[in-house]
């Protein structure tokens, strides 16, 4: 039974005949413009109900001048001020301890989940048991649409403590009714266990971060084991870029031979899978009845037209504990009109999230985001499994230099050429010159969550700059 209210309510016992592809036909098929008015109509409802819980949002939009009611069109909600991330942890410290954006009494609050903390204040997210069930129905019904049935078994292979990423999985999982097997990851040895248990276990579908993928194909080589006999039909990924990133997508998918689905966009937007693949190919659909994504120029925050670069700005449709409006995401992205070709009317990211604008650097006046670097050096033939990318400011000028991890198996006197033949890749491709510099395989630690590979040598030397000399005055 397709429903589509505010607030939000599923049927429970809902689930599409196996054989049919869309779980919500008429919400995902429908003509986009027909959508968007219903859009539009929607957002009123979420902002006026904000606007009477939320004191955070009811002060932000006073104070631009905007009361929900004189938001009418999707042109109007372009003047709504964004949400920076910053906003939301200052209001949390002010506001212990969801926030003045919650808009639901704290005891209503029946799951606690939150950011890793590892930099700045944690956010913590409060959520409300019937958010929790939207995630479960958007989530299942996007899961639905990679093709995962209920004869399916379904390992999440993220950590399970405050990240949504597996909470979300798992849920979606368990609403479509497959057998769910939430094995986490980061416990030391846990992967050699995971390779074992996908096996014994008949997991047939496989969630986590691209890295994690790479990482246990590595593992279970170590054990003689082949990854693509390993069973898996189809692997989804959120978390960070890989599933689209032409490389990393190309070794997941000849090591596992697995089908890959890319998903995903931040903690505090859940449902966080309403950007999510819907084939087997690369790039992810906006699902704007979940949550409503406009790809934004990065200074004024407007939409840019479809077919441009931008930065994703998401709008919560179903979220009552803490909604969230217009929140930027400082992604890049680059959108594409929605087609009744991809079978679902929705916009379309065919290169998925690429970057993060706090990530991208400069050389030599090149703009660069490191996903491009990855998609170079992963592709040069005996790759060892990890590179780092190392920004230096030795002279007035940003140096690039990528230390490559190489196979064994590759001749120690060839390395040189192969150095070069990366570097003139990158040359070519990015624009970039960058010194490659080959280094033993298993020099860098591998993650079994999100992958860090960027080294800014030129923060340390700013911070170094700003500290007062020894004995100096103040
Ligand atoms: C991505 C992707 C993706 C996230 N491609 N970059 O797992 C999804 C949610 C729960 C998540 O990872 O949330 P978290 O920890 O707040 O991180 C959000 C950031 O992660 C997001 O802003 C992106 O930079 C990145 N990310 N999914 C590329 N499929």
């Amino acid at each position: 039974m397709e429903q589509w209210t505010w607030p939000p309510r599923y049927d429970e016992t809902y689930r599409p005949p196996e054989g049919q592809t869309h779980w919500f036909p008429r919400r995902e098929t429908m003509p986009a413009e027909q959508r968007d008015e219903l859009i539009a109509a929607r957002i009123r409802e979420v902002m006026a109900y904000a606007w009477d819980n939320a004191p955070f949002y009811r002060r932000k939009w006073d104070e631009a001048g905007i009361h929900p009611s004189s938001v009418r069109t999707l042109a109007d909600f372009e003047k709504v001020p964004v949400v920076r991330k910053e906003e939301l942890r200052a209001d949390q410290a002010a506001n212990e301890p969801f926030g003045s954006y919650l808009c639901v009494p704290p005891d209503q609050v029946k799951h606690i989940n939150g950011t890793s903390g590892t930099t700045g204040r944690p956010t913590a997210f409060g959520i409300a048991e019937r958010d929790w069930r939207s995630v479960a129905n958007a989530h299942a019904r996007v899961m639905w649409a990679m093709g995962i049935r209920p004869s399916d078994t379904v390992l999440v292979a993220s950590p399970l403590s405050l990240y949504w990423g597996s909470w979300g999985a798992y849920t979606g999982a368990e609403r479509l009714g497959a057998r769910v097997f939430p094995f986490g990851a980061g416990t030391p040895g846990q992967s050699a266990r995971t390779v074992r248990w996908i096996r014994q276990m008949g997991v047939s579908v496989f969630y986590g971060t691209p890295s994690y993928a790479l990482r246990l194909a590595e593992v279970a080589e170590d054990e003689g084991i082949d990854p693509a006999s390993l069973g898996l039909r189809a692997m989804f990924f959120s978390g960070e870029p890989g599933a689209s990133i032409p490389t990393i997508r190309a070794r997941i998918t000849g090591l596992f031979q697995a089908e890959v689905y890319d998903s995903g966009s931040m903690a505090e937007v859940a449902p966080w899978m309403h950007l999510g693949a819907a084939a087997n190919e690369p790039g992810v659909l906006c699902w704007q009845d979940l949550v409503y994504t406009e790809v934004c120029d990065p200074a004024g925050h407007r939409r840019v037209p479809y077919g441009a670069e931008g930065t994703p700005v998401y709008t919560t449709l179903e979220r009552t504990s803490q909604p969230m409006i217009r929140l930027l995401s400082n992604d890049v992205t680059r959108w594409e009109a929605p087609s009744a070709e991809r079978g679902r009317t929705y916009p379309f990211l065919p290169r998925g999230i690429y970057g993060r604008l706090d990530d991208m650097f400069t050389v030599r006046g090149e703009n660069v985001q490191p996903s491009a670097i990855d998609d170079i050096v992963m592709a040069a033939p005996g790759y060892g499994g990890e590179h780092r990318i190392v920004i230096s400011r030795e002279t007035a000028m940003d140096t690039l230099v990528v230390q490559v991890e190489y196979d064994p198996r590759h001749p120690e006197a060839a390395l040189p050429d192969w150095a070069a033949h990366i570097s003139d890749r990158l040359r070519t491709v990015l624009g970039v010159g960058a010194r490659v510099v080959p280094v033993r395989q298993h020099t860098f630690d591998r993650t079994e969550f999100k992958a860090r590979r960027v080294i800014d040598n030129r923060e340390l030397l700013r911070r170094i700059s700003a500290e007062p000399l020894p004995g100096s005055a103040r």
